[in-house]
């Protein structure tokens, strides 16, 4: 069933010039680039958009971080496209990620981990209308 999720190319992987690597991934896997933007993050947004680590320790670091430099977001369209870019992103933790994944090639640590992709159809559709607009999604 084709669908679509939410990716994020964070502020690490964008300073390290890594955004054509990561879509030459996403578009050898079958991911269609159905929208695309580069934005920076601000404290309001970055907070809303991670609420639900509002708890954790690590939270106001992962704010600062996501906040420290501009981003890519982008909506994948494909067969799969949840759980196909979660394979292509690797496990969390760049130490414990699979190789040949974005995280294992790329990440630095568990916070400076490249990319971040939604966990599943709830968090697709409601990362994607945080995002973008009906109208700047244009499928295949
Ligand atoms: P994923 O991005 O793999 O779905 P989540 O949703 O558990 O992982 O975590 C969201 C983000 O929070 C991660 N991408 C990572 O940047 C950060 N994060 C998660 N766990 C930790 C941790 N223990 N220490 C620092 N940052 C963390």
């Amino acid at each position: 069933m084709s669908e679509r999720t939410l990716s994020m190319i964070k502020p690490d992987g964008v300073a390290r010039d890594l955004i054509g690597e990561i879509y030459r991934r996403f578009e050898a896997a079958g991911l269609h680039v159905v929208g695309a933007r580069m934005i920076r993050l601000d404290q309001r947004k970055a907070r809303a958009f991670y609420q639900v680590h509002r708890e954790r320790p690590f939270f106001d670091d992962l704010v600062a971080y996501m906040t420290s430099g501009p981003i890519m977001v982008q909506v994948l369209e494909g067969e799969n496209a949840i759980q196909r870019n979660r394979e292509l992103m690797g496990a969390t933790d760049p130490a414990r990620a699979d190789a040949g994944t974005v995280r294992a090639d790329y990440g630095e640590s568990v916070e400076r981990n490249v990319v971040h992709g939604s966990d599943g159809p709830g968090t697709a559709r409601e990362e994607i209308d945080f995002f973008f607009q009906p109208d700047e999604l244009h499928s295949r």
